[in-house]
């Protein structure tokens, strides 16, 4: 494609060339944090970690969309790079894997993954995979009782959907033509699970059946996930009820630090998959258009290296909770 036609892509969208690095800098500063996640974890500071590596460009793209702190945002637990963006910090992160008193999710009494904010409108999930989706369906009735426009943005993977609870919110969501946009980030596994043992034909399809759109989107491209998105947002925005967008992506580490995944997918897979890095292509498109240069990489890998670097030392040096914390309520007050 020649630049007129590469860059016809992203005014189409509406968005401008700070758009587009704002949104290079949360998938690049979530890239950052997990790493550094994952070495905590070896360095034994922090006992489990889940990632949202390879999934940045799905993550970032659709809640570039979200007015933090008036839309309602029912991430699951890869979704750091949309609770970084909504205004969460690689601190709160680092305190959370490290389970420290003052992290802000739960006090460090839940799992790393369960975002939570009263300011922010991050309303935490319970472990049981699915379980978010009812209550954010029923956040999208309060909305429309109460005549407001916000947007409730609900998150899952593909195997979340096999539950009854995905299809029991849609069901709803579709009959009273809910504000609430369904994103399934279908990164190919469930554990060890493969799609394939998990889905039979087409997740976006089922959208149908609900009575409102489903779109399957290149989930490795941030400004197709962003175009989906879009209107899905406009369109609850407008009354016109829900959408279904299943991001076709892929979850580059193991599921968590705790799966050994050479017991079930090959490494060339993994290799074939890196070479589709959301990251990676994001930045092709903005040296093709002259949005960013060898110089600007370097400065936002720098300044993100910097806040990485600091926001975990500032995280390790935090207290522990006291023991009397376990007694306490875990979200009344927070
Ligand atoms: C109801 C329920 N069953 C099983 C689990 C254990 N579990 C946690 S994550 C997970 C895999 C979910 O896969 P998917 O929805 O595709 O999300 P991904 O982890 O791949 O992003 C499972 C089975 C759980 N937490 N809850
Ligand atoms: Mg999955």
């Amino acid at each position: 494609m020649d630049v007129k036609g590469v860059q016809a892509r992203h005014e189409g969208l509406g968005l401008t060339g700070e758009d587009l690095l704002k949104m290079h800098y949360y998938m690049l500063l979530a890239r950052r944090v997990d790493e550094r996640s994952w070495t905590l974890n070896r360095q034994g500071k922090a006992p489990f970690v889940i990632s949202c590596q390879g999934q940045e460009a799905a993550q970032v793209g659709t809640v570039y969309n979200v007015r933090p702190g008036y839309d309602y945002l029912y991430p699951y637990y890869r979704d750091l790079g949309m609770t970084l963006f909504v205004g969460q910090s690689p601190r709160d992160q680092f305190l959370s894997i490290m389970g420290k008193r003052e992290e802000p999710n739960s006090g460090g009494r839940q799992m790393p993954g369960h975002f939570s904010s009263r300011r922010l409108n991050i309303v935490t999930a319970s472990a049981p995979v699915g379980v978010q989706y009812p209550q954010a369906t029923g956040t999208a009735l309060a909305f429309k009782v109460r005549g407001e426009d916000g947007v409730v943005l609900v998150c899952g993977g593909e195997a979340s959907t096999s539950g009854g609870d995905w299809h029991e919110a849609m069901n709803f969501a579709g009959i009273h033509h809910l504000p609430v946009v369904f994103l399934v980030q279908n990164n190919a596994y469930a554990i060890s699970v493969p799609e394939k043992a998990q889905v039979a034909g087409s997740i976006a399809c089922r959208a149908a059946g609900y009575g409102f759109p489903g779109v399957e989107v290149d989930g490795m491209d941030v400004l197709a996930v962003y175009g989906a998105a879009k209107e899905a947002f406009e369109r609850a925005r407008r009354g016109e009820g829900p959408t279904l967008i299943e991001a076709k992506t892929y979850r580059i580490t193991a599921h968590s630090s705790d799966d050994d995944d050479r017991r079930y997918r090959e490494r060339e897979e993994i290799e074939a998959w890196r070479r589709k890095d959301p990251i990676l292509r994001f930045e092709r498109y903005l040296e093709e258009i002259g949005v960013l240069d060898d110089e600007g990489r370097e400065e936002a890998e720098d300044r993100i290296r910097a806040e990485v670097a600091e926001a975990s030392r500032s995280a390790e040096e935090a207290p522990p909770p006291e023991p009397e914390d376990a007694l306490g309520p875990v979200y009344a007050g927070r």
